[in-house]
């Protein structure tokens, strides 16, 4: 394991290179513990860089075996090439030849970044700086080369042998048993889109043919015997490379394209050039073994790798500071396939809770930081919610900001200018100033200051000269390292909504003295711009009693406040043309009542019942035919991480829980009958099918189904039964399961028993198992978890099962993680600390769990500081912990001056 430096990196020290590499011609002999890495590096020193600099290399626990500079060998005795550095003093200054010859063991890789054995087969993981520890390179993101690589390895353990880019050869070396295969990547690349792998796998194939007509043979590799199970993907992949087409005008380059699917993988997966690298998580799915949920995760994750082959590939970042660059934009891509391909509404919807619940919670806590970020210590710990959900939300608002046409131009504009280079985000913001004819400078401010805007708004009508003023102001509470925080431009998308659903065209007047005008064509699109501090608006010619829907569609990342009464949250709810607004105010009444209800729990007075919300839930479900996957997230509360964060302060996550239990009891002992008749009319006939309008009606009847049973436990349970008994779908059964799973006793146990021996065999289904073990919001859990732990399905090892069991514990499982005995902090401690030493990533992941521990009521966060100064005391701890725990323990930011 590397030992933390504790250096930051910073954007402002940015220098070029002072060397390139053009050429990386690599030969790769497979062996499990002993793999022989030849690279042959075409140099030269960069005309931007310094003359005569030495030339040094990054390495990362490598050992050298040769290296020779022009053909000539150098005495390694001379100590130049360490395991993490290679430096040549004095380098020729014209071009010139390095061959480096490495040996790896990539049975030991447990980090799983390099080249490592996930199962029987090869595989690499090179971003961020993964490269380095396969052989010495400049690694980093400006330094563009063209690979060609040979793989050799024994045909018998290694029959499939695959590279970045277009296959040039392959063959077998006569009585030695081995064979070869070379590749060659005609587009210069950054060294960490490099990929290899070797195995035993089986495959799927197809074929898409370009707008331009070029044919691109497909295949999608994956354990032998799971080949049906990467249908799906395949039809994903076909369906996101003409989207991408058709939207974006990108056509795929090369002759091929082809995923490797494997099980052990620190994320979701990775958009090598030509040569996908996935968690098998995003790959293999069946009916009866993927719900729906798992089928939109595999469409959108395919859909992003492939869309990373122009904005991350062709266009690559310059240093990692501008990570968003290819990852914000990336997630706004593949979120408008989705919605392009599912439902946009909902798809907004589901997007915006992710971001809420992941984003909005970072930006609230210490490791809050800019989307574009200007330091690091490990920048591993930066592919954060913050990087890539906010920075797809700032590419919305730059498209809502200035339109789709100029956006459009923009996007045009910034494919043909900085294709084949290592672009900024200055580069691509110049790019839409320019199509749009608008100075962004301030518009920028959103990927330097971090931390979540808080918008609150107020209207009212003046019936005597028939206006509507709603007072808009902003304000940004410090962040760590950001004590003052600026204005920003927020786009609010609005509208005017009378009691009677009718729409109140909008006569914005003119902006008075000191207040920024909007444009006339932002109005017409139904935008307004608030970029400063404080903006009146004034409506004319409002004749009637109005409700304003502010923000909607959630035009940009910030917390509304608007100070609605409940008649115009039901106007809302009733009528707002706008369906993410209805959502919202469904959302917003409810964290009303269960505000309300956590304040009559803290003063010992006694629980009411909301009706009247409960009411308007039941006037939603009346129109639950006309779109069932929208009611089922309007049935679905706001999440008790949401509300914790809405709470802000003193949190007690027990009495978040109670509330909103009891919360889902009374709809559901109202609601009831309604409930049921849903269940029974959305009943599946027919074969399962993964679309959305199929998916939404499974949604739907499954959210019955489980608010039901909170009303009605034994006729609820009685239900679930049934249903876990008779499910022809994963998804109808882990929905049963969840029900189940809630209710303590023999049940449960014996569900548990009968969900594991059907699907023993099956790692991903079994994660499935784990989580379901370890979301139950009893005491007794942590003592389960553990026991798990032991358990033949579970293995240290492999970061899905980690995340199933230890993750789901730890971030879906408040009452039992934040327990008041402080035993789920020392426990999440203990296993950060047996699994740094293994890997470090998956460790800093799971201590992020720790971000909100200062909002917690004393006592609890007495125990979660002691648990985080106590991993303080570990001897050896990885840079990626020690930079999360010493961001986690700072002192909070002080009040602004
Ligand atoms: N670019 C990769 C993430 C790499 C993470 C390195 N720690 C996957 C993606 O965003 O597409
Ligand atoms: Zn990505």
């Amino acid at each position: 394991m590397r030992t933390d430096s504790g250096k930051s990196v910073r954007l402002v020290d940015y220098r070029p290179p002072d060397y390139l590499i053009d050429t990386v011609d690599l030969d790769i002999k497979l062996a499990p513990r002993a793999t022989r890495v030849r690279a042959l590096l075409a140099l030269r020193p960069n005309p931007a860089g310094r003359a005569g600099a030495p030339l040094i290399l990054d390495g990362d626990g490598l050992i050298a075996e040769t290296i020779a500079l022009d053909g000539a060998v150098l005495d390694l005795a001379a100590g130049f090439a360490t395991a993490d550095r290679l430096t040549i003093e004095a380098p020729p200054q014209r071009p010139f030849s390095l061959l480096v010859e490495t040996s790896l063991d990539p049975s030991a890789n447990s980090q799983l970044m390099g080249l490592y054995k996930s199962g029987s087969a090869y595989c690499t993981q090179c971003e961020a700086e993964g490269f380095r520890r396969i052989t010495y390179f400049l690694d980093r993101p400006d330094v563009l080369s063209t690979y060609t690589v040979r793989i050799e390895a024994n045909k018998a353990e290694a029959p499939v042998l695959l590279a970045n880019g277009n296959p040039l050869a392959h063959g077998d070396i006569a009585g030695t048993g081995n064979h070869f295969a070379v590749w060659h990547d005609p587009f210069p690349k950054p060294c960490y889109l490099f990929a290899l792998v070797g195995g035993d796998l089986g495959r799927i194939d197809d074929r898409f043919t370009t707008r331009g007509g070029r044919s691109v043979r497909l295949a999608i590799y994956v354990e032998p015997g799971k080949e049906a199970q990467a249908a799906y993907a395949m039809d994903a992949l076909k369906r996101s490379m003409a989207w991408d087409e058709k939207v974006f005008g990108r056509e795929y380059d090369l002759d091929v394209f082809n995923i490797v699917a494997v099980s052990d993988f620190n994320m979701g997966a990775m958009e090598n050039k030509g040569l996908n690298i996935f968690n098998d998580k995003y790959v293999l799915a069946s009916p009866q073994t993927a719900t729906d949920t798992d089928f939109a995760g595999i469409e959108s994750v395919i859909a992003h790798e492939y869309f990373h082959n122009w904005t991350g590939n062709r266009i690559t970042c310059r240093d990692w500071f501008q990570l968003c660059l290819k990852e914000g934009l990336t997630v706004f891509r593949d979120q408008e396939f989705s919605s392009d391909e599912r439902s946009r509404t909902v798809k907004r919807i589901t997007d915006v809770r992710t971001l809420r619940s992941t984003q909005f919670a970072e930006d609230a806590g210490p490791l809050a930081h800019s989307v574009r970020p200007d330091s690091y210590r490990e920048i591993n710990n930066f592919y954060t919610a913050t990087v890539y959900n906010k920075g797809a939300e700032l590419i919305r608002m730059l498209r809502t900001l200035i339109g789709a046409k100029a956006f459009s131009a923009g996007m045009a504009l910034y494919f043909s200018r900085c294709d084949a280079s290592a672009a900024t985000i200055e580069d691509f913001l110049a790019c839409f100033a320019e199509s749009a004819g608008r100075d962004l400078a301030h518009f920028a401010q959103w990927y330097e200051q971090a931390g979540t805007p808080v918008v609150t708004a107020s209207g009212r009508r003046d019936p005597v000269s028939r206006t509507y003023e709603i007072h808009l102001s902003q304000a940004t509470r410090p962040t760590p390292g950001q004590p003052n925080k600026r204005p920003m431009v927020i786009p609010i998308a609005l509208g005017l909504v009378t009691h009677d659903g009718g729409a109140c065209p909008l006569h914005l007047a003119p902006a008075g003295a000191g207040a920024v005008s909007n444009g006339a064509d932002e109005v017409a699109r139904g935008i307004v711009v608030l970029d400063e501090a404080a903006r009146l608006l004034v409506f004319h010619q409002v004749d009637t009693d109005v409700v304003p829907s502010l923000m909607r569609g959630f035009s940009a990342p910030v917390r509304l406040e608007v100070d609605y009464n409940t008649d115009q949250l039901l106007t809302l709810i009733r009528h707002d043309a706008d369906g993410f607004n209805r959502w919202q105010a469904v959302q917003d009444y409810a964290t009303r009542s269960l505000l309300a209800a956590l304040a009559r729990l803290r003063a010992g007075a006694p629980a009411s019942e909301d009706i009247a919300f409960v009411d308007a839930l039941g006037e939603v479900l009346r129109g639950a035919a006309d779109d069932p996957a929208f009611v089922a997230q309007v049935l679905s509360l706001p999440g008790e991480s949401e509300l914790m964060q809405t709470i802000g302060s003193n949190v007690d996550p027990d009495a978040i829980h109670v509330a909103r239990d009891d919360l889902y009891r009374q709809i559901g002992r109202r609601l009831g009958a309604a409930l049921l008749s849903i269940h029974q009319a959305l009943a599946d006939n027919g074969p399962y099918r993964p679309d959305a309008a199929n998916a939404g009606r499974r949604s739907l009847r499954n959210s019955a189904m489980l608010v039901y049973a909170m009303g009605e436990p034994a006729a609820g349970q009685a239900l679930a039964e049934q249903q876990f008994a008779q499910a022809t779908n994963m998804t109808d059964r882990l929905a049963a399961a969840q029900v189940l799973a809630l209710i303590p006793g023999a049940a449960r146990e014996s569900m548990l028993d009968s969900f594991y021996r059907q699907f023993s065999e099956d790692p991903l289904v079994l994660d499935k198992w784990l989580s379901l073990q370890a979301a139950i919001p009893e005491a007794t859990t942590l003592d389960r978890v553990i026991e798990l732990t032991r358990h033949p399905a579970f293995a240290w090892s492999n970061p899905n099962r980690v995340r199933a069991l230890i993750g789901t514990f730890s971030t879906l499982n408040p009452t039992q993680f934040h327990r008041p005995d402080g035993r789920g902090y020392e426990y999440l401690i203990d296993t950060v600390a047996r699994l740094d030493d293994r890997n470090p990533q998956l460790a800093a992941r799971l201590l992020a769990a720790f971000r909100s521990w200062r909002t917690l009521e004393s006592g609890r966060a007495g125990h979660a500081k002691a648990a985080l100064l106590r991993l303080g005391q570990w001897p050896k701890l990885s840079p990626d912990v020690s930079d999360i725990l010493t961001r986690t323990l700072a002192d909070p930011p002080g009040p602004p001056h």
